[in-house]
């Protein structure tokens, strides 16, 4: 009953990284091939920690131009900044006032986030998922590609689609399934092992840029933390072993291979020459991608209008699905 749709969001909070590239953009490039695909930078997303003012703009665009340099096309897909289709938040309100504050509380990542200053973390990063579910489903969007860490999220804009049904007794929204991509990536940060590699990191040093050249990949993987053991044998041998595990995790999802496979070809080997192998490696498959996106960067005008174009799609779909949620919530609307 309800149209095969996917909806996904990043957010352009600061560089965008190996991790979300392995972990989303090259997925999300797949699905273009499958599925109706809304790609939306998610700007009111990225303002419920501080950002700043004078970065946003650019940050925006670079993300866009990562989201085209990894292969998605614009002209086939909608492609959009959030903040310029008004119906998400709209909705989201709604949602505030469907999900129940017990639901939001059991939400790890703001725990995560907001860490011990929870009292002094924004009411945006509390609601955040209502926002997220908003986003989803306002779209109708039936699919969402989702990492390890957005499986919560999703779990809560079906139980507010669930409830929003109940309540109004309509079969209005779709239960959004998640899209899981064969074994998950999730790439760690390269001075911490057990911490993801995130672009909001203050160490530049943990994290690969998508936009890095030769030489700072070069840089960032010689300096990447290791431990003082050989290469293991086999995988099992990266138990206890964060580090080692993350840069053959990074080189298998790389190389399209498994890490058993990786794990066999450099069995005793030292760091340092896998290192080497592992920065041409990356140097390979990221040096299109970043050049791709200076090419993109150095016409932001041409960028902008790409996502005012995408916005005006997206509103198109969104304006019916609101002007609906309005009538059947007894809104007095013109
Ligand atoms: N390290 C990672 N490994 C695998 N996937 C990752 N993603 C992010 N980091 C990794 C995936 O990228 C998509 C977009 O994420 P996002 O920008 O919306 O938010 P995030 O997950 O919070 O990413 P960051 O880089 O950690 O941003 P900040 O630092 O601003 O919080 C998602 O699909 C995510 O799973």
């Amino acid at each position: 009953m309800f149209q095969k749709r996917i909806f996904s969001g990043v957010q352009p909070s600061g560089n965008l990284t190996l991790g979300n590239y392995l972990g989303a953009l090259r997925n999300f490039a797949k699905l273009q091939n499958d599925f109706e695909c809304i790609f939306c930078m998610v700007d009111l997303h990225a303002i419920t920690v501080w950002q700043d003012p004078k970065e946003m703009a650019r940050q925006t665009l670079e993300v866009a131009a990562g989201m085209i340099a990894s292969g998605i096309d614009p002209t086939r897909n909608i492609l959009f900044n959030q903040s310029r289709n008004p119906d998400h938040a709209q909705l989201a309100w709604i949602f505030n006032c469907v999900a129940r504050v017990g639901w939001l509380n059991r939400m790890t990542q703001f725990k995560e986030k907001a860490g011990k200053d929870r009292e002094n973390a924004s009411v945006g990063l509390y609601v955040y998922p209502n926002l997220m579910a908003a986003d989803i489903l306002v779209y109708k969007a039936t699919h969402v590609p989702v990492g390890d860490d957005q499986k919560q999220h999703l779990e809560l804009t079906r139980d507010i689609a669930q409830k929003f049904n109940n309540d109004y007794a309509a079969e209005l929204f779709p239960i959004t399934e998640p899209l899981i991509f064969g074994a998950a990536t999730r790439v760690m940060s390269l001075r911490d092992g057990t911490k993801k590699m995130s672009k909001s990191d203050p160490s530049d040093q943990s994290r690969i840029n998508m936009n890095d050249g030769p030489d700072a990949i070069a840089d960032k993987i010689r300096r990447a933390r290791t431990d003082p053991h050989p290469m293991p044998d086999n995988v099992a041998g990266l138990e206890d072993r964060p580090e080692a595990a993350n840069l053959i995790g990074i080189y298998a999802a790389l190389s399209d291979r498994t890490r058993e496979e990786i794990v066999t070809e450099f069995a005793g080997a030292q760091f340092s020459a896998f290192k080497t192998k592992l920065t041409d490696l990356a140097v390979s498959v990221l040096g299109p991608i970043g050049s791709s996106m200076q090419r993109l960067m150095a016409d932001p005008a041409e960028l902008d209008r790409i996502l005012d174009r995408g916005a005006v799609k997206a509103r198109e779909l969104s304006a019916p699905v609101l002007d609906e949620v309005y009538r059947t919530v007894g809104f007095l609307k013109s």
